[in-house]
């Protein structure tokens, strides 16, 4: 199966990607990614360190083109976290210019930027896992999420379909290249339709402004910063399709867009675990605090918390779970098997939703506290808890998210200490484990925790 689309179009040639300022021809880029695919050769899984840059993309090009599963690390991943990743998944080669992209882990790295220009091989099969993404639970590290090939294809296709996406498209963007929003959709998305592609570097409103695409993505934090310089929103007017997703889009910006760019937010509503599950239309109706309808191939229902099925009447809130064909393999096992907890092909979401007669869905919030989104980014209160946790002078430490103006949501911690660390300490301390948007913004030192009758601490009391 051919996840990239069409690889000898004559068109290639024209089509560009830029990344960082470097426009290489679709062409280009895949000769490029060949050349590494032919050093990939037995390798079981290979590591990327995922800068926001045309080597990424030509890694991660070359890992699907060798049918070699790709864990993209994210570049400020602390020690920890990198460590994790690296062992947990079984990586074998970390793909990098750089040549300490590896850091302690003692894995080679092998160059991305090579001389020659190798011949496309044949894709593996549709079953095979392309990529392994890592994603915060509630507690613990990170947990290795297995998407096969067949996933994300049926995926980009559906939103494809919905978003009448097709290589008369520039897609423009700046998102992290190490999760769904920016890897999945903004790179594989645009080599499997053919778009052009232009990422930012960071999603900055007066580059989303400068770079002239017709398709934009970004999270809430990006639309929100976006309209706060109006001169770049304006400049958006020209544009196809804004698309938001990652985290709720506030009703006020959502207006906002419509005010200063001419033209409603496309939403949609997506998971490491499921790949995008439900869509706006580009050809539908848009409509604020909503997400849309299921995108082709994907069936929702809303059940109480004994998994008993609840109406789709649009008033009744119940837990969101969704089935079908872009759902993950599992999350990667020690003995490198993978395990998901499906029920009748069900995943539960752990998200709480409305679905009206009409199919349109309204995510009301999560159900546990234990899941943070901030600026798009999940953080999961448990891995801020233990990196906390690891420092001498900590001896409890509970992690919540608070509203946050331009963020959704801010890590905000309640630690007991011995000696008053300093906040920044603290901050600075969880810095150097885990990637930089998993520092807490907040920390409250206190004498101890609100816990209930089991000694479990009571975190909605803390918000
Ligand atoms: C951050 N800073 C701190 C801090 N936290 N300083 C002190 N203490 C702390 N606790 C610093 C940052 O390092 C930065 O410094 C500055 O404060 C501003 O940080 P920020 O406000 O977080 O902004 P920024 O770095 O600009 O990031 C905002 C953002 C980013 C929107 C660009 O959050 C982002 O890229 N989000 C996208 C996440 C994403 O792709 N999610 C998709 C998941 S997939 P300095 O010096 O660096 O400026 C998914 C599925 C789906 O969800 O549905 O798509
Ligand atoms: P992640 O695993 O990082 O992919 O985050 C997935 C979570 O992001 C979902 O479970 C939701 O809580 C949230 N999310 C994604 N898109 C939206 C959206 N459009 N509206 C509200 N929440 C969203």
């Amino acid at each position: 199966m051919r996840l990239l689309g069409t690889l000898h179009d004559p068109a290639d040639q024209a089509r560009a990607v830029t990344a960082a300022g470097v426009t290489l021809s679709r062409h280009e880029l895949l000769g490029r990614a060949a050349a590494l695919a032919g050093e990939l050769d037995g390798v079981p899984m290979a590591a990327v360190h995922a800068e926001p840059g045309l080597p990424t993309v030509i890694a991660v090009t070359a890992g699907l083109l060798a049918g070699v599963p790709v864990v993209p690390v994210p570049p400020d991943a602390g020690e920890l976290e990198r460590a994790h990743v690296l062992r947990d998944s079984g990586a074998a080669v970390m793909l990098s210019d750089d040549p300490s992209a590896a850091g302690g882990s003692g894995l080679p790295v092998v160059p991305v930027t090579r001389p020659g220009h190798g011949s496309v091989p044949a894709e593996p099969a549709a079953e095979q896992p392309a990529l392994v993404l890592y994603t915060s639970g509630t507690t613990g590290p990170p947990k290795g999420v297995v998407l096969s090939r067949a996933a994300i294809a049926a995926d980009l296709d559906a939103l494809a379909e919905a978003w009448r996406w097709t290589a008369a498209d520039t897609l423009v963007h700046g998102l992290p290249l190490y999760h769904v929003h920016g890897l999945v959709l903004g790179v594989l998305g645009a080599l499997r339709t053919g778009s052009p592609l232009v990422h930012t570097g960071r999603p900055a409103p007066e580059a989303y402004a400068a770079a002239g695409g017709t398709l934009y993505f970004g999270v809430p934090t990006v639309w929100s910063r976006v309209c706060a310089a109006p001169d770049a929103a304006r400049a958006l007017r020209g544009a196809r399709l804004l698309v938001s997703g990652s985290a709720p889009l506030p009703v006020p910006v959502f207006d906002e867009l419509v005010t200063l760019t001419g033209q409603a937010p496309v939403e949609r509503y997506g998971m490491t675990e499921t790949l995008i599950t439900v869509s706006t239309r580009a050809d539908g109706d848009r409509r604020p605090g909503h997400v849309g309808v299921p995108v082709a191939g994907v069936q929702t229902r809303l059940t109480d918390d004994a998994g008993e099925p609840l109406p789709a009447d649009g008033t009744t809130i119940g837990n969101l779970q969704v089935r079908g064909a872009t759902l993950f393999d599992g999350y990667l096992q020690p003995d490198g098997s993978t395990a998901a907890p499906l029920s009748d092909g069900w995943y539960a979401t752990g998200d709480v939703a409305t679905i009206g007669p009409d199919g349109w869905h309204r995510i009301v919030g999560r159900a546990s506290t234990d899941l943070i989104k901030t600026g798009g980014y999940r953080v999961g209160a448990g891995e801020v808890e233990d990196a906390l946790l690891l420092h001498p002078a900590v001896r409890e430490a509970a992690v919540v998210g608070t509203p946050h103006p331009d963020l959704g949501e801010q890590v905000t911690a309640y630690v007991v200490a011995d000696g008053r660390p300093a906040a920044e300490e603290l901050v600075a301390f969880v810095a150097g484990k885990l990637a930089a948007h998993k520092r807490p913004r907040v920390v409250h030192i206190v004498a101890d925790l609100p816990r209930n009758a089991m000694g479990k601490v009571q975190k909605t009391r803390l918000r």
